[in-house]
């Protein structure tokens, strides 16, 4: 018995020692089982074709995001690998002093040597690999990021390379190359590889045209130019660049086609152009059409009467000032015309994509009233009376009323013929500063805005040209537009002046200030 006990306090300890090495060995086994699924869904990224987006270093864990979305996690502690500025090997930001030379094509061979230092391709770094040296099998020793790639290390040597580069650009072209003509729209197409999150930027003599993958411009000159694409994620920049022949061309430097001709009642309604019972509308816009074209004047009409105008090109936004809608505007007579313009955005010639504002000197007048509305209303008879003030009555969405007035020098019928009975127009009503100068009705002034309208300042006043720069959208912010295909104008204002009738703008044409 004496000899039992001994044996029982042995065996005991054998079975508590057993029992430690047992959770020891689930422990193993539950990590190695980690490993293994790291392994495996590393290598399952890898027949997905998946590539690193971004990853993140959580002070020695990583988290790495896949460019499917899914975030996967390195707890192993791995040394991080890479090639500094300076060009040599860093290792978890320590300098080896080693350079690293190039790796165009290929992964190098990385691993921990003999002495226990980091060895890549066979160059012993000098920098201990010591944290990494308990590590076997599928403990993943080291993240390298080189050549556009990011490797796993695991401690038994194998590797997995994932993409993890800056984005790979290539270009779309067209048979015979990029060729356009000037002042017509082209587009080239960018081919990126690793584009997830990456951002893009189009040069042109170090200028930046635009900010999206694919480049649609319009050029005003003739000649062969060199883009540059620029695009970029957080594994770095990359820049290609392709050239574009622009061919000169031969363009009218005017108005060419008209869309649209609606004016509101005015004294020189029917008359520019003229219209008589019977004609259509589709023929009063052919005659306004041919009237514009001819440099004639055609008149809008009271507040919001517009035309829209197409181009045998597209209209450049220059440096400077772009155009100028010819009127008839002296400095003691404006009758300003707001301006839209658009950009033939869907590519079908139609006048059916998003208008933009041309901000003028008064677009922050506090007195201006944005999405003004006024509704016309035909007369049941013309007036007796050849100065009928009560003549053609209107109603707006502000709550007032009045009329446009007639008078002796226009005895026609002042509400558009070819219209129905009642007509509606909407836009942002100027105020406006006309004034009886004589104080006894005999001189009515209506002095120019400062800039920024139709028909408001005298055609070879500057303060008369448009800057396409000025386009705002409908929230009022500013549009970056390259050039524009249709410009409409409306009037801008809803006055009268004594004897001088209804304040409307007048237009006689265009002039592209870039041809
Ligand atoms: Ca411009
Ligand atoms: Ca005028
Ligand atoms: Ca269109």
């Amino acid at each position: 018995m004496k000899k039992l006990l001994p044996c029982l306090l042995f065996l005991t300890l054998l079975t508590s020692c057993l029992k430690d090495d047992l959770e020891d060995l689930r422990k193993d086994v539950d990590s190695l089982k980690e490993k293994m699924a790291q392994y495996e869904s590393l290598l399952d990224a890898l027949n997905n074709r998946l590539y690193i987006k971004n990853y993140e270093d959580n002070s020695g864990s990583y988290s790495i995001e896949l460019s499917d979305g899914t975030v996967m996690s390195v707890n192993d502690s791995p040394s991080f690998i890479e090639i500094g500025d300076n060009g040599n090997w860093w290792i978890d930001n320590q300098d080896s002093g080693k350079a690293a030379g190039e790796y165009p094509n290929s992964m190098p061979e990385i691993g921990i040597g003999e002495g226990g230092n980091w060895v890549i391709d066979d160059v012993d770094l000098g920098i201990s690999a010591q944290n990494q040296l308990a590590k076997a099998g599928s403990n993943i020793i080291a993240l390298a990021q080189i050549t556009g790639q990011l490797s796993f290390v695991f401690a038994d040597g194998r590797t997995i390379n994932f993409d993890a580069s800056a984005p790979v650009i290539s270009f779309n072209i067209p048979e015979g190359g990029f060729v356009f003509d000037k002042m017509s729209w082209f587009k080239v197409a960018a081919v990126v590889k690793l584009d997830a999150d990456a951002s893009y930027e189009w040069l042109y003599d170090g200028k930046v045209l635009a900010n999206t993958k694919d480049l649609t411009y319009v050029f005003a000159k003739a000649g062969e130019h060199l883009l540059q694409l620029k695009a970029k994620n957080e594994f770095g920049v990359r820049t290609e660049q392709v050239t574009i022949t622009i061919n000169d061309a031969v363009y009218t430097n005017n108005l060419t086609k008209l869309f649209e001709f609606k004016p509101a009642p005015g004294q020189q309604i029917n008359k520019l152009p003229a219209w008589s019972e019977g004609i259509a509308a589709d023929s009063v816009l052919k005659t306004a059409e041919k009237a514009l074209t001819n440099n004639s004047l055609i008149s809008l009409g009271s507040f919001g009467g517009y035309v829209t105008m197409g181009f045998d090109h597209t209209i450049v936004n220059g440096e400077g000032n772009d155009f100028l809608v010819k009127g008839n505007a002296y400095s003691s007579w404006a009758e300003p015309g707001i301006i839209m313009v658009s950009e033939d955005v869907n590519r079908n010639g139609l006048p059916d994509d998003e208008w933009y504002e041309i901000y003028g000197s008064e677009h922050s007048n506090p007195e201006a009233i944005k999405n003004y509305e006024v509704t016309y209303y035909r007369p049941e008879s013309e007036p007796t009376n050849p100065n009928e003030q009560n003549y053609i009555s209107w109603k707006d969405n502000q709550g007032q009323s009045g009329f446009v007035p007639k008078n002796s020098f226009n005895s026609q019928s002042y509400f558009p013929g070819w219209e129905a009975d009642s007509i509606s127009f909407t836009g942002t009503l100027l105020p406006t500063k006309i004034f009886d100068q004589s104080g006894t009705g005999t001189f009515w002034t209506n002095p120019s805005f400062d800039w920024g309208y139709a028909d408001n300042q005298s055609n070879n006043n500057e303060a008369a040209q448009i800057n396409i720069s000025w386009a705002h959208d409908s929230e009022g912010n500013a549009v970056k537009l390259h050039g524009v295909d249709f410009i409409k104008v409306y009037n801008g204002t809803l006055a009268a002046g004594g004897w001088l009738g209804e304040v409307s703008t007048e237009v006689s044409g265009f002039t592209d200030l870039n041809l």
